[in-house]
């Protein structure tokens, strides 16, 4: 399968991320990418081409139109503001203020378009959303051109974003954006499989009240792990969109066999709601190594996902989620991609 890459990723880069009880260097960082990248073409996966440049009309059809301006002017806002290094929200609208009245200042901003302090930026940080986005689409484009499937190498990732706010290293919701096109071309029904070990409480927000796009979650359990706040089992959606929202939360400590439950499950619910495509937020951090996460995933089990996705014998968008053990992330995001085409 081809895969879509830009090298405008990189410039999104020595970020700060704050995490309990101290600010260090952001887990997602550029190499990331690279070690994907140098894996698809080791594994010969197929031909790696950039992103064609598309405007932000498709962002706007699932995001917010305030929220989608807003992105590009924070860094420069930033610097006129006098200031320098990350900029990072520390203030947000929760119960009991006013979530409907934006502030004047960026670093207000910030706070009042995220959900927490996980979406910073630096200088070429828009320049890397806008490139992921691209390259979402870009290869949306190929599959709609009749590939049986595409691998969308995005950086950032998306399944965080809601339609109006950031966060957990997420601005565009890359594989919603994807989703909406799909359906404005024409598709009538659209599944998102969510394999990232967090919950995509972003992707679940904007399609939760929509019957045109199942959305299929698994992820650890947020009474325990984050975004805390969403990806309850007992989130099903609502109204036209009652029953096309599923939630797997599993426990710290999930290994494959539970994993794979949830899995087959979830491509049997799948298989019956018959889309017409398939996307999937492709997170490998329920790798047993990585380093913010709980689940106990090993490099074999990833070409078994790729596998039992390819069994359900539909065109297939592939779109990159998290995954932050950075020595395997090409190993078993690839392991996916090689498992669906059965080598
Ligand atoms: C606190 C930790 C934030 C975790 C973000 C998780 C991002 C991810 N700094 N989502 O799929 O991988
Ligand atoms: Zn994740």
């Amino acid at each position: 399968m081809k895969t879509v890459y830009s090298p405008l990723h990189a410039g999104h880069a020595g970020q700060m991320e704050l995490v309990t009880s101290a600010i260090v260097p952001g887990f997602e960082k550029p190499s990331r990418a690279e070690f994907i990248k140098a894996r698809v073409e080791s594994e010969n996966l197929g031909p790696i081409v950039l992103p064609l440049e598309h405007d932000l009309a498709a962002a706007k059809r699932i995001h917010k139109s305030d929220y989608i301006d807003f992105l590009p002017t924070v860094w420069p806002q930033w610097v006129a503001s006098g200031h320098e290094g990350t900029a990072m929200p520390f203030t947000w609208p929760t119960r009991g203020l006013r979530g409907d009245v934006p502030p004047k200042r960026v670093d207000a901003l910030l706070g009042y378009y995220s959900f927490d302090a996980g979406a910073t930026f630096v200088e070429g940080t828009w320049a890397a959303i806008k490139s992921s986005y691209d390259v979402a689409l870009t290869a949306a484009g190929l599959v709609k051109g009749g590939e049986r499937s595409a691998f969308a190498l995005c950086r950032p990732p998306g399944h965080h974003a809601g339609a109006g706010f950031m966060g957990g290293y997420c601005y565009i919701n890359n594989a919603a954006v994807a989703a909406q096109w799909f359906l404005d071309q024409g598709a009538k029904r659209i599944s998102i499989l969510d394999v990232d070990y967090h919950h995509g409480n972003g992707t679940q927000e904007i399609f939760y009240d929509r019957a045109d796009v199942q959305v299929l979650n698994l992820h650890g359990d947020p009474l325990v792990e984050y975004p805390f706040f969403l990806g309850h089992a007992d989130e099903r959606g609502a109204g036209d969109g009652e029953g096309f929202n599923i939630n797997y939360p599993m426990p710290f400590g999930t290994d494959w066999d539970a994993w794979n439950a949830s899995l087959e499950d979830a491509c049997g619910k799948l298989a019956a709601y018959a889309p017409d495509i398939v996307i999937v937020s492709l997170g490998v951090d329920t790798f047993e190594k990585d380093p913010i996460s709980q689940f106990k995933l090993t490099s074999p089990d990833y070409p078994k996902i790729g596998r039992r996705i390819a069994k359900l014998g539909l065109p297939t968008l592939f779109v990159m989620e998290g995954g932050y053990a950075v020595e395997e992330i090409g190993i078993n995001a690839v392991g996916v991609l090689t498992g669906f085409e059965d080598r």
